[in-house]
């Protein structure tokens, strides 16, 4: 550490005690000196990558302290002090950045990227942007729980040029979330400076914008970091709103260690080694007697000694024995399925009403189920899903939105992390690509990552056939079954759909719940009135027959028992698939193995879809089965298009009854 022996930072000790400010410094000191050690391993190669947060102590350390230890805080990158002032063992700590058990992630993912429920913690997914969404949730649960609690979340300033930043601060706002948006100014993103990474004077400045009271701090004080957060936490537990905050600080060291810092000038280094937080609260706390050799010595001798006796720990650790069945098992919460039967009484149902009525039923099952989504609550959603949901269970729980599908997905995963169910409406599955990034990486994958719950579902109105062109017709349940994490439901007809709906709800982990527009208004069933559920991976056996297995799922059931209702000669099991993931493999299988000939029918355009696969399962575990080649029909390989009789020709339905019989007659 550089010597300063006067103080280049103004501090004003306020009514702060003596034992507050040693904390302070102590706290900053902490993660410094791991960091210093870590440098020294860095060199030694003990330790593979290292984000430098040197310089920035103060307002890691300052924002946590301002927090009670119950308040979530999401840190970043630079935040080893969040980390060290909540207190979590350098043990653990280190095992965690060495991929050992008694870190938080079972080896699974590296540095930073975790989160512990045990200290309020919601650590990164590499993405930046997420995060900031995710607070939203957690502050809207605090708000719902009326429990008083600030959330704060942390970005850079390269973060938010990212549009998460926009849409969580625009949520935050419409929605008076109790949430610290904390932005580390620290004059580069990677190598990019400020300059070109935003162009307007202040980042602060955007508050305005978004009508978020916002705050311009020296990031390198510690007084003004801590009392003024503290202040800021104080008046928000009593009036609920979100905040902005600027730390002006800089990034002393390269982005990552291996980078270098070849393109900061030697002058600003210089310039803000002077303006360094903990030489500078040294100087201070000397200067008013307040600290002196013997207890910073002190201080010094029993963090080296933790920090010494952390990492002999760690490293006496066993490296993690690698485990398929254990690695599989922690993909999805472990989940009872736990049935609901119902009686005899039963109601004529279009598929729509009977989505609606399965969503109302647990709306009324899960007191604290909490919906949200464009248009949903006066309006009733675009297909009138909720209609009237808004009367029975109040603004707090059917919630209208801004259109800002990332952050209501991340405010979904901030509800989960808060022990809060919820249920996202896409207006249109297609719109699920504004929200892909938090899906595929937020909630796919948060439970493997640190055996943190993504109790959500989002409904999605997919598919064709109703003349609505390239961007309200998709059906893109594929991009979804590819990833590993994420459960996808599929029903083709208005029972299952109520049922399975119900135990998507029920189910803690995230579930894609496919809902096809072309049947809302068109299939009718007899639906049992009482709460029911049905369960995941078992597919419905809807024709039973020898000649051809007939497998598929949502509008091509429809077109399947229309070809066969048709073709009256034809003997076909024909299966519905309900749920793509979990998949009812066995039935697949057995079918196949009876009748010797298989079909696969699917809406989507073929390459890469859920056809593939099965054909691909089918050739390698029923081949000497097989008395003709698996045959798969899908959708066109284009976009799929506006007018009728171009989407007629697109689509899959107009292929199958040769496709059929070209596989019977083989
Ligand atoms: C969505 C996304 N794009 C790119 C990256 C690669 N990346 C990681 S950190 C970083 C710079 C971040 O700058 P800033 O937010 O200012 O934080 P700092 O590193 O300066 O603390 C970049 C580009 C990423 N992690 N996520």
């Amino acid at each position: 550490m550089p010597t300063i022996t006067k103080s280049n930072i103004a501090y004003d000790k306020r009514n702060l005690s003596d034992k507050e400010l040693l904390k302070l410094y102590y706290n900053m000191l902490k993660p410094r000196l791991i960091e210093e050690k870590m440098l020294i391993l860095l060199r030694q190669g003990k330790v593979s990558k290292w984000f430098s947060g040197i310089g920035q102590e103060a307002i890691s350390v300052g924002v946590t302290m301002a927090l009670k230890s119950s308040e979530y805080i999401l840190p970043m990158h630079r935040n080893l002090g969040v980390f060290t002032t909540r207190e979590i063992p350098l043990h653990r700590l280190f095992c965690q950045w060495q991929g050992k058990m008694s870190g938080f992630t079972k080896g699974r993912d590296r540095s930073f990227h975790f989160g512990t429920q045990e200290y309020n913690i919601v650590g990164m997914i590499s993405h930046l942007g997420p995060q900031l969404g995710v607070a939203d949730g957690i502050a809207l649960a605090n708000l719902l729980k009326k429990n008083g609690n600030v959330t704060a979340v942390f970005s850079g300033e390269g973060g938010t040029s990212e549009g998460d930043f926009h849409e969580a601060l625009n949520v935050a706002s419409v929605w008076q979330l109790p949430v610290i948006f904390c932005i580390e100014n620290n004059g580069y993103g990677l190598s990019t400076p400020t300059s070109e990474q935003y162009h307007c004077k202040h980042i602060a400045d955007r508050g305005k914008g978004y009508g978020i009271e916002s705050f311009i701090l020296d990031g390198n004080n510690i007084i003004e970091t801590y009392t003024k957060v503290q202040k800021l936490a104080e008046s928000i537990r009593k009036r609920p709103r979100p905040i902005l905050i600027e730390f002006k600080t800089f990034r002393r060291r390269g982005h990552e260690e291996a980078s270098g810092t070849k393109y900061v000038p030697q002058e600003l280094m210089d310039e803000w080694e002077a303006k360094d937080p903990i030489e500078n609260f040294k100087s201070y706390l000397f200067s008013k007697k307040i600290l002196n050799a013997s207890i910073d010595e002190a201080y010094v001798e029993e963090i080296k000694t933790e920090i010494d006796a952390a990492l002999d720990s760690a490293y006496g650790e066993p490296e993690i024995v690698p485990s398929k069945t254990t690695e599989l098992k922690d993909v999805y919460k472990s989940y009872n399925y736990e049935e609901f039967t119902h009686s005899n009484n039963t109601k004529e149902l279009r598929f729509i009403d009977a989505i609606s009525e399965g969503l109302k039923q647990s709306m009324q099952k899960h007191k604290d189920l909490v919906i949200m989504g464009q248009d949903i609550a006066e309006y009733g959603g675009v297909f009138k899903i909720t209609d009237g949901f808004l009367e029975v269970f109040g603004k707090d729980r059917v919630r209208n939105t801004p259109i800002c599908e990332s952050a209501i997905v991340e405010a979904a995963m901030g509800l989960s992390i808060s022990g809060i169910k919820s249920v996202v409406e896409m207006q249109f599955a297609d719109f699920v690509t504004s929200g892909f990034n938090p899906v595929v990486n937020y909630l796919a994958k948060s439970h493997y990552r640190w055996q943190q719950e993504a109790d959500v579902v989002v409904r999605m109105p997919c598919g064709g056939g109703v003349a609505a062109g390239p961007f309200h017709s998709q059906t893109n349940e594929a991009w979804f079954t590819k990833t590993p994490g994420l459960k996808v439901v599929y029903p083709a007809f208005p029972y299952d759909a109520k049922g399975l709906l119900a135990t998507a709800i029920n189910d803690p982990n995230p579930v894609l719940f496919f809902e096809h527009k072309a049947l809302y208004r068109s299939i009718r069933q007899d639906v049992p009135t009482d709460y029911y559920t049905i369960p995941f991976g078992k597919a419905a056996f809807l024709k039973e027959g020898n000649a051809v297995t007939i497998i598929t799922y949502g509008a091509g059931v429809h077109w399947a028992l229309e070809t066969l209702d048709n073709n009256t000669d034809i003997s076909a099991d024909l299966i519905d698939l309900r749920t793509l993931q979990p998949l009812d493999k066995d039935a697949i299988l057995d079918s196949v193995k009876k009748t010797g000939r298989a079909i696969i029918l699917q809406e989507d355009s073929l390459f890469g879809g859920i056809a593939s696969d099965l054909s691909a399962m089918l050739m390698e575990e029923c081949f000497e089965y097989l008395d003709a080649p698996v045959k798969r029909v899908a959708s066109m390989e284009t976009p799929i298009p506006f007018i009728g009789q171009l989407e007629e020709q697109y689509m899959a339905k107009g292929a199958f009854e040769d496709a059929l019989k070209q596989v019977l007659a083989y």
